[in-house]
């Protein structure tokens, strides 16, 4: 699901998503924009590059038992802006590679229901992907089955209405 922009890993980003209604995706919530301030602020003590942080795009992925995410680069966008990912229900393991290869080095980060992982400054088009999630690992209120990742990005392209 796409909120803001419809983004496809092939095709780039369009208001209009390619589905076979085409229909227009639905604006980012005021809510996540304030939650990727907070986390731009907690995540670097710049408190100017909070401020200024507006995603316009939030891709939310639901990842059954089975689940992976390849190794990519959001690397679409024109904006330098950090790319904040939050996790709720079950604990994934994401790695985090570098920016010219999807392989070593890389650090393995255990996500579990709640955190939040902000990458932006050089680490901004690092390869990064999921590579495991862990059954029943969700906290039993979450109210969420497998794992649910919303990512916010900025794009940096201008809206047309
Ligand atoms: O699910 C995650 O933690 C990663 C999501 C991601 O990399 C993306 O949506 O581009």
């Amino acid at each position: 699901l796409c909120l803001g922009w419809h983004w496809n890993p092939s095709r780039g980003y369009s208001r209009v998503a390619h589905d076979v209604n085409n229909r227009a995706v639905l604006p980012v919530p005021e809510w996540l924009v304030t939650l990727g301030r907070r986390a731009v602020a907690d995540a670097t003590g710049d408190a100017t590059l909070a401020a200024s942080y507006t995603p316009d795009v939030a891709l939310v992925n639901h990842y059954a038992d089975a689940a992976k995410m390849g190794m990519h680069r959001d690397a679409d966008e024109r904006s330098d802006a950090p790319v904040v990912s939050l996790s709720i229900g079950d604990t994934c393991r994401f790695r985090f590679s570098n920016a010219t290869t999807r392989n070593r080095p890389y650090t393995d980060v255990w996500l579990a229901s709640g955190d939040l992982f902000v990458f932006g400054g050089p680490a901004r088009r690092n390869y990064h992907g999921v590579t495991k999630v862990y059954p029943n690992t969700a906290p039993f209120d979450c109210g969420v089955q497998g794992r649910l990742n919303i990512t916010l990005r900025e794009t940096g392209f201008q809206r047309h209405g």
